[in-house]
């Protein structure tokens, strides 16, 4: 089966600058000269050295484990608005992790006051409005429904919104693209629960409210909480985090993060949208002409060159791979491409399985760095046949003065030292 996939040290160019074919890496044993193509000084004669912690035994257990020491950089980054402590974001270290599933600890975050310290024995979900029977649950009568897991991201619909500004931000793959995350979830189908209450069909509309002290609400269209939407409990197999909603969060996938309704207490159906303080003087995008979107629901498909990045270094000329995240609201990403000539020329990049429906998708894409000036980009195609446009189109459309739900295509400059920069393609 490896057999037909090419050597790294046979393999042809298929785009410029030295992107190679992606069956390269697939293929185990495909990277036979590796040494030749990755020149790592290997002191072989030295044989390996017996180091300190193999001399005594190691440390003792501990209840809830944590990462290495060695990996205290690996971290969430935070700002929180003028007067406040909990109101703001943190982004996820997307250029410090590999595969496509966010540590608990390293989810991005967004709070519009704080999180809420939540007893869960205390916490109730009421379910009311247009309903023939009005339902209160408990944390404990919720879980005896049948559960069921997926996988999803959740995107703040502001991630990568200072590219629609005029200049580059000098900033890495965290600070501009950090508000997306993806984590398995564990819970119960909000359709199960609606069709227990018994929704009025003139209800066309739910209003999502949160616990917390900004009451944060949304108003979600019927036919997606009848469709794939889940009341989260489990997140990547443990309770949901506090600050990503616990004890119980709304979790839409695909839509924009914001009507992921954390904390949630209230879902009312109702005819109508509610036209909350949070759909009306945010997540809108306002247009060349003055007026706003607003209700778009979707993240359209976009990927991320995550590795490397700014703060991930190239180390001399030579082999390298090329690894990012793409994700579609609307779908399945079939297709990434890579470019290291600033878009002139473009190759398919290997997509790592499972490949899901609104979920993360890791690609990867072997290159050949000659040591030169030059730009990385990537492109995501969806199941929709949607392609992920380029800054410039989308800017044209939506002006540099929007804020919410870019999805351009992001680059990276490459410099003669290895170090990588933010830049307009
Ligand atoms: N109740 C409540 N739900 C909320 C928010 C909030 O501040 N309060 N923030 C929203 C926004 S803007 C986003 S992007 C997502 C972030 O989810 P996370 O913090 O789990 O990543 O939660 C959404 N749900
Ligand atoms: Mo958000």
């Amino acid at each position: 089966m490896s057999g037909k996939r090419p050597r790294v040290s046979e393999a042809e160019a298929t785009a410029g600058n030295g992107i190679l074919d992606r069956r390269c890496f697939l293929a185990a044993g495909s990277l036979g000269s590796a040494a030749a193509l990755v020149p790592l000084p290997v002191a072989a004669a030295d044989g390996l050295a017996v180091e300190p912690w193999m001399t005594e035994p190691g440390s003792p257990f501990v209840g809830y484990g944590q990462p290495s020491k060695f990996e205290a950089k690996v971290v969430r980054t935070f700002a929180s608005a003028p007067g406040t402590t909990g109101t703001g974001s943190s982004r996820s270290p997307l250029h410090q992790l590999d595969g496509a599933i966010t540590p608990n600890g390293l989810h991005f975050e967004r709070h519009h006051d704080g999180i809420p310290d939540i007893d869960p024995d205390a916490h109730r979900l009421l379910i009311h409005g247009l309903v023939n029977r009005p339902l209160v649950f408990t944390l404990e009568t919720l879980a005896r429904y049948p559960m069921e897991t997926r996988i999803a991201f959740i995107e703040c619909a502001g991630n990568s919104g200072s590219l629609y500004q005029k200049e580059p931000a000098s900033l890495g793959a965290q600070a501009l693209h950090g508000l997306v995350s993806c984590a398995e979830w564990t819970g119960v189908r909000l359709a199960i629960l609606l069709d227990e209450a018994g929704v009025d069909p003139r209800a066309q509309w739910l209003l999502a409210e949160g616990a917390d002290a900004a009451s944060m609400s949304r108003s979600i269209p019927m036919a997606k909480a009848m469709d794939d939407a889940m009341l989260a409990l489990y997140q990547n197999g443990e309770r949901v985090r506090p600050s990503n909603g616990y004890p119980l969060r709304l979790l839409l996938p695909g839509y924009e993060g914001n009507m992921n309704v954390k904390w949630l207490r209230r879902l009312k159906a109702t005819e109508q949208p509610t036209m909350t303080k949070d759909e009306t003087s945010k997540y809108t995008i306002l247009l060349p002409s003055g007026k706003s979107l607003q209700f778009v629901f979707p993240m359209q498909a976009k990927s991320v060159i995550t590795r490397p990045s700014p703060g991930t270094s190239l180390k001399g000329r030579g082999l390298y791979e090329i690894s990012g995240l793409a994700w579609s609201g609307n779908g399945k990403i079939t297709r990434v491409e890579v470019s290291a000539d600033a878009g002139k020329s473009w190759a398919p990049a290997a997509l790592q399985e499972p490949v899901l429906a609104k979920a993360l998708t890791r690609f990867r894409i072997p290159w050949r760095w000659d040591g030169g000036l030059t730009v990385l980009q990537s492109r995501a195609t969806d199941n929709t046949g949607y392609v992920q446009p380029t800054r410039e189109a989308l800017v044209a459309e939506r002006g540099t003065k929007a804020l919410y739900h870019f999805n351009g295509i992001a680059s990276w400059a490459v410099d003669e030292h290895g170090e990588l920069r933010h830049v307009y393609g």
